[in-house]
């Protein structure tokens, strides 16, 4: 992994969540602050003290910006500093911070995300709130913040704030991590309009945006897509003026404290009380009253464990901790009362006098308590019906120094995709949780011990500091990515040099797009026809140096237009090339004539759906054309969905690649591009100045592939990998005409 030690540093980090990183009481006006143990609070703070050439700023603490449960009166004049943080408390009025918090939040993101719709509540104020104490959030940031400052946003309390900074402070880094399920755009789409434009533009005010598995990533990808229009290239969604990081970092914990917990006397000693007073075989599990955790699910699962296996009676104690949360909330209290009646029943069918099947516990645990109840349990159940990630089971894992223990986890958590070695179920369905807890008690201890292994192993070299590293490390990579995608205008001056270099060169080779830059794009393609001035141009150009047409056109298209000109043509992306001394077409030899019956449908289902929209059949392509249809907004739709459909359907092994161009989205075989194309003229030839210019996200292939020293020119304003811009289609004429009058003079 890259990391962080040959960066520069930057100034503070500011952390932005809905949490202080301390409770904060107040005793006869006697502040104190109580530091959360919590993940976030000790990865940020070996990030800024511990880790050897953080980035950021070691001598400053680490400001947190937070909603504050004490009022303005409360805290005036009090510092809530310790040695690592300076708190910034926010203070929400009780009626927005109802709405917003408990409405927007908790009404509503919660159970969306957590695919739980029915419970979702969509109401008016819940969003006007929400806009609110986000904006709240942002003045208190405005007050505090200094240029060079990071500012880390965190979760879906804030999902409006990362654009609020971007307006106001366009040039501080922000980095943004969702810490739920980023849900299917099936769900996400239920939000109102409005609401899912403002969450999407919102979230993409930051410069990284960070998800725990790729999942999320994919459904944000799309849901960008749908909703705003961004296309991605694989990780990075371009927004003309800056590019956005979209990434998986499945967050970790700290594995080395979890680990060499299992030797600290406490933890011992309530290992040892709980094997002592337990069964011979314990299963434990820790969860917030919560309907995303599975609870009710997993007690059935249970009870037809006891239902199906005798043997086991008197043998087995099941320790249920469930820790308070949101019970003032008619749903949750009527789900504890549901659990209530459904461990009481198990207990009454199953237990007796001597045993009782279930303990069940309605409280939060001492650190010490839990790693020993960790420690001493031989099975971990942790049965979420939807999870972010899941962070019990990684401290499981990692508290098993002993490398004994079964962990059953469920798919649904995030943590599953990195937990394979455990016994992977599904939280719905009863009989897979009962024969799991058989297996795992069944399961000898040579194979415990290898799949702890290779659990540990993942969790140790992907801890909670790893997690922090590898989130910053793209900040900065992005910020290198940022600089070779720059926009710069070409100046006077800068064609001044160009031209010059032009003149002292003998053998130059120029390559030209068609549409968009040497014809203007217009609604109908048929209509897009190169200037007779412009052709003028191009043949003076061509009459001493090698001039390449490059285009996604077909060869009967470029034939008629340039046919009569000494230039090279290459036509549908690099498949098809007629040099200039010849009246033949060769066809790429990497193309192969297997794939289109089997797209074509496709396109032309979309295409029926959507009037004025028409498939082109190239030689080596098919095209979906919208730059026609009817209903731009609606073709605009179609064009995202069948790109997504293609990208995650087509089998890979027909090589196919989408390309998503200018109104048109087009199917091809990856083995050619204009950069493979461009690339073999250069390499034929011993060219001493190269040219490059062209307005398509294809033509991005060309400049990248074109060497240091080549002449990249992208027209508009979109980042680019082209080293100069020209601000549009009419400005090429004035370019061209300047360099032939030059050597003509
Ligand atoms: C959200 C996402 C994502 C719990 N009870 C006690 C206790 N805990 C500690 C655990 C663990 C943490 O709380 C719970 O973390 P989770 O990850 O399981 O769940 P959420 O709080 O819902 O967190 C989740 C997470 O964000 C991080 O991104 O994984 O998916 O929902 O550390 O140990 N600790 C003590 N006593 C308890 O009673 N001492």
């Amino acid at each position: 992994m890259n990391d962080l030690r040959k960066k520069e540093k930057t100034g503070r980090l500011i952390i932005v969540a809905y949490r202080l990183p301390f409770k904060i009481i107040n005793e006869n006006d006697q502040v104190q602050l109580f530091q959360n143990s919590g993940g976030l609070v000790s990865a940020v703070l070996s990030l800024v003290h511990e880790q050897e050439g953080s980035p950021f700023n070691s001598a400053e603490k680490i400001q947190w910006v937070g909603f504050s449960e004490n009022s303005p009166e409360e805290l005036e004049g009090q510092s809530l500093a310790n040695d690592s943080f300076q708190a910034h408390p926010v203070f929400i009025p009780a009626d927005v911070n109802e709405n917003y918090y408990e409405g927007f939040c908790n009404n509503l993101i919660w159970p969306l995300c957590h695919y739980f719709p029915s419970l979702a509540k969509f109401e008016d104020e819940y969003f006007d709130s929400y806009q609110i104490a986000n904006r709240l959030f942002f003045d208190k940031l405005a007050e505090i913040i200094q240029p060079d400052d990071v500012v880390w946003v965190q979760d879906y309390q804030l999902m409006l704030l990362p654009e609020m900074i971007r307006e106001r402070f366009p040039e501080n880094k922000i980095g943004f991590f969702f810490h739920i399920p980023f849900p299917s755009f099936e769900l996400f789409r239920m939000l109102p309009v409005k609401w899912r434009k403002a969450i999407i533009e919102g979230i993409l005010g930051a410069d990284v945006v960070g998800f725990h598995t790729n999942d999320y990533v994919e459904y944000f990808l799309k849901a960008a897509r749908m909703v705003s229009g961004y296309g991605n290239k694989l990780h990075y969604i371009n927004l003309s003026n800056r590019i956005v990081k979209v990434d998986s970092f499945p967050i970790s914990i700290d594995y080395k404290k979890f680990n060499a917990a299992y030797d600290e006397p406490e933890v011992q000693r309530e290992r040892l009380l709980a094997r002592e007073s337990l069964k011979e075989k314990i299963i434990f599990s820790v969860d917030r009253l919560d309907y995303s955790k599975g609870i009710l699910h997993r007690l059935h699962g249970f009870q037809r464990f006891l239902e199906q296996n005798q043997n086991w009676h008197e043998k087995v104690s099941y320790v249920m901790v469930v820790v308070p949360s949101r019970d003032k909330i008619d749903q949750y209290q009527q789900m504890k009362s549901d659990i209530d009646q459904t461990v009481g029943r198990i207990n009454a069918n199953y237990g007796n006098i001597n045993w009782q099947p279930i303990i069940y516990q309605y409280r939060s645990m001492a650190y010490d308590e839990l790693v020993g109840m960790y420690t001493a349990s031989d099975v971990a159940l942790i049965t979420p019906v939807r999870d972010g990630m899941n962070l019990v089971c990684k401290e499981y894992v990692a508290s098993r120094k002993d490398r004994k223990g079964v962990l059953i986890l469920s798919e649904m958590a995030g943590a599953a995709a990195e937990l394979g070695e455990a016994l992977i179920i599904n939280p719905l369905d009863n009989q897979d949780i009962a024969d799991a807890i058989l297996t795992a008690f069944d399961m000898p201890e040579v194979e415990q011990t290898k799949r702890m292994d290779a659990m540990q192993a993942r969790i140790r070299d992907y801890d909670i500091f790893a997690w922090t590293n590898d989130f910053f490390t793209q900040m900065i990579m992005l910020e290198q990515e940022h600089e070779r995608l720059r926009q710069v205008f070409l100046t006077n001056i800068g064609i001044d040099a160009i031209r010059k270099a032009y003149d002292a060169s003998s053998n130059r080779i120029l390559f030209f797009d068609y549409d968009g830059t040497l014809a203007p794009i217009v609604p109908d393609p048929a209509k897009a026809i190169v200037s007779v001035d412009t052709k003028k141009i191009i043949m003076d150009l061509a009459k001493r140096d090698t001039v390449i047409i490059i285009s996604g056109r077909d060869r009967y298209f470029l034939n008629d237009l340039f046919q009569d000109l000494p230039v090279h043509i290459i036509a549908e992306h690099g498949a098809l090339i007629k040099t200039k001394d010849s009246a033949e077409w060769v066809l790429n030899e990497s193309y192969e004539e297997n794939w289109k019956e089997s797209i074509r449908p496709i396109l032309d289902m979309y295409a029926k759906r959507c009037p004025g929209v028409f498939v082109e059949e190239k030689e080596t392509s098919l095209a979906w054309h919208y730059r026609t249809a009817e209903d731009k907004e609606y073709a605009l739709r179609r064009a995202q969905e069948l790109t997504w459909q293609l990208k995650n359907f087509i089998q890979p092994e027909l090589n196919l690649q989408i390309i998503e161009g200018n109104k048109v989205i087009e199917v091809k075989k990856t083995a050619f591009n204009k950069g493979t194309a461009a690339r073999a003229f250069v390499e034929n030839g011993d060219y001493d100045f190269i040219l490059a210019i062209g307005d398509d996200t294809t033509d991005e292939d060309m400049f990248e592939a074109l060497p240091e020293t080549a002449y990249t020119i992208k027209i508009g304003d979109d980042l680019s990998a082209a080293r100069n811009h020209i601000k549009n289609q009419q400005e090429v004429f004035h370019f061209l005409k300047f360099m032939v009058s030059s050597s003509e003079e």
